[in-house]
């Protein structure tokens, strides 16, 4: 799927700002057609930002159920041969959409695009009024999980088995584009890199019908690439082809050099242009060892989340930028979009700037032995039937393709992470696994695919990882287990990483380590919460990740304190942050600033000229 992008023949308008709102906690919105007229006592609500903080009521906040939005736009005009899109890059976890009075189209999944073509909508109209139901509730049947609940008092009531809030609502841009009716409709590009180049393979999808494709020869696409002078490397013409680029710069942390692949299709008079930047590297994973054009990688850096104060998971490209500045500083290179798809204005920037992303989808929880204090079922066998089950499968795979589709094209996009912390000790997960791994092959064979291992599945017990290229491992050794004891913690991490290394000649990654620390808490000797704790917590895990060979990257968790769920064990949100949610550092993050500093990236190259 295509970003929104505005070229010679195409435009993108965002539709962002303050939109109508209305909380709808008896569900009256769809028996009422409330699409039909303007929303019943509306309050303006900013998109895109989850609406959650921007409310005073705790009941609000916690809301279960549908919201709605709406605005009223100027209707693009009407031009034959002209396509009209609407496009929401995300809605958090369900949509419903109209356009005027015509239901247009639903989604599921919070965290990735969709859109409709509203052509035959929008002629002859002066303007649009856009109304949609967004639904923020997770079912068994949803990813992620949860549960709905209706309490004694009739509220309902949403419990899950992640810690970070459920933010909901419009949380990142709606668009209006316009693009010819016969269009480029998507582009895949693969890299390689040959003796003395670099190989740039593309596919172009050409789809709707023209004004004028009487003579098929007129039907013509054409390929140039640029290298970031703007100076042309390499042509092509028809929709499947190759280029070579002669002593290609590869792109990597240390040099993330992009190119740009600009692809034309002309139709008799009807032209589209889509440009996209493309980054020439290659990711293998050969025995232990990861491979960034062809030299071992090591990844220093986060899980992290899309989390700041008011906007919630609203995309921001202030925080983001922020972000970014503190992963540089930190001398990071690397992170996982922790645990849901990422604004794809992450993964843009991160191709810029060179960080190497562990992209996740957003199945949190697939884990009802594990999360118990936090929800309660009776049964806590995960893979049955009503809990994670055959129709949970297709969300999920569903979540996998609509992930793929969008980020296969991400130079920054180095793994896939089908799941964080599922019970993967359980026999009936085998089957399930089997057919996610299957699918990310199917669909993208150039990236390795793992999933985030949660502590309880140690190799002796695990039933999947043999199915995936990559070892991912979350430990909390020395927080939830031997809880403040780093002596046990560092020996028994120790052990376990040996375990994994001799069971599977496979690399390992860990994916979260960390220890809580509310900033500005001291304490000498070291306890927990206290930031001399927290250091020394990740300096005892590095140490053992710098003896265990096949460990080739550490993600501390998390990269900053975020809001959660209310608990005994959170203090307004999780405080296992390296910096604030204010974006300031604590204690550690010079600790890791300093080690970082030291262990330089060596895949940098460009290919030997011939
Ligand atoms: C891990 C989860 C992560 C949590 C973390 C924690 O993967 O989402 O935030 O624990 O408890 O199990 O801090």
């Amino acid at each position: 799927m295509l970003a929104p992008r505005w070229t010679t023949s195409r435009t993108a308008r965002r539709l962002d700002g303050l939109w109508d709102f209305t909380f709808d906690p008896q569900s009256r919105g769809v028996t009422e057609q409330w699409w039909r007229d303007q929303l019943p006592a509306a309050r303006p609500m900013p998109v895109p930002a989850s609406y959650n903080d921007l409310v005073v009521d705790r009941g609000e906040r916690e809301h279960v159920g549908d919201v709605w939005y709406q605005t009223q736009v100027v209707a693009p005009p009407a031009v034959p041969g002209r396509r009209t899109v609407l496009r929401f890059d995300a809605a958090t976890h369900r949509a419903e959409v109209w356009v005027n009075d015509t239901r247009v189209g639903t989604h599921e999944g919070g965290y990735t695009p969709f859109e409709f073509d509203i052509s035959a909508l929008v002629s002859g109209l002066d303007s649009l009024r856009i109304t949609v139901r967004v639904d923020n509730r997770l079912t068994m049947h949803s990813i992620p999980p949860g549960i709905v609940s209706v309490g004694d008092d009739g509220r309902r009531q949403q419990s899950y088995f992640h810690d970070f809030f459920n933010y909901a609502g419009l949380s990142r841009s709606v668009w209006l584009l316009s693009t010819p009716a016969r269009h480029i409709a998507d582009i895949v590009v693969r890299t390689d890199l040959g003796t003395g180049c670099g190989v740039v393979h593309y596919e172009a999808e050409i789809a709707g019908t023209g004004l004028d494709i009487s003579d098929p020869r007129s039907d013509q696409t054409t390929v140039i690439l640029r290298d970031a002078t703007g100076a042309s490397v390499g042509t092509s013409s028809g929709a499947i082809g190759s280029l070579t680029v002669d002593g290609a710069e590869l792109w990597s942390p240390e040099n993330p050099y992009l190119y740009t692949l600009e692809v034309r299709h002309e139709s008799g008079t009807d032209v589209d242009v889509y440009s996209i930047p493309v980054g020439i590297r290659t990711i293998h994973v050969d025995g232990a060892r990861l491979l960034l054009n062809g030299k071992p990688i090591y990844l220093r850096g986060f899980g992290m989340h899309e989390d700041a104060a008011w906007r919630g998971k609203g995309h921001d490209d202030v925080r983001m930028a922020r972000d970014f500045a503190l992963l540089r500083w930190i001398g990071a290179n690397s992170f996982r979009t922790s645990h849901y798809p990422y604004a794809e204005e992450v993964l843009d920037l991160a191709d810029r700037l060179g960080f190497l992303v562990i992209d996740e989808t957003a199945a949190v929880g697939l884990n009802l032995a594990l999360n118990s204090e936090r929800v309660h079922v009776e049964d806590t066998r995960t893979f049955r039937p009503g809990a994670v089950d055959d129709t949970t499968l297709e969300t999920h795979l569903a979540a996998i393709r609509e992930l793929i589709a969008r980020d296969k094209n991400h130079p920054s996009v180095v793994m896939w992470s089908v799941a964080n912390e599922p019970d993967t000790t359980e026999p009936a997960s085998r089957p399930y696994f089997t057919a996610l791994a299957q699918l990310v092959r199917d669909l993208d064979d150039t990236r390795p695919v793992g999933f985030a291992n949660v502590g309880l599945s140690t190799p002796d017990v695990d039933q999947v990882t043999d199915l995936f290229d990559v070892i991912l491992l979350n430990r909390y050794f020395g927080w939830y287990v031997d809880s403040g004891d780093l002596i046990t913690a560092e020996r028994r991490l120790e052990d376990e990483l040996r375990l994994w290394a001799s069971r599977h000649n496979k690399p390992i990654v860990i994916t979260e380590f960390g220890a809580d620390a509310l900033a500005g808490l001291h304490s000498l000797p070291a306890q927990m919460w206290s930031e001399e704790f927290q250091q020394q917590l990740v300096s005892t895990y590095l140490d053992v990740f710098a003896r265990v060979e096949n460990v080739v990257g550490e993600h501390v968790w998390s990269f900053a304190d975020f809001a959660t769920m209310q608990g005994a064990n959170r203090v307004i949100g999780n405080r296992k942050g390296i910096f604030t949610r204010e974006r300031e550092p604590k204690a550690v993050a010079y600790l890791l600033r300093e080690r970082w500093s030291t262990n330089p990236d060596l895949s940098r190259g460009r290919c030997a000229r011939p």
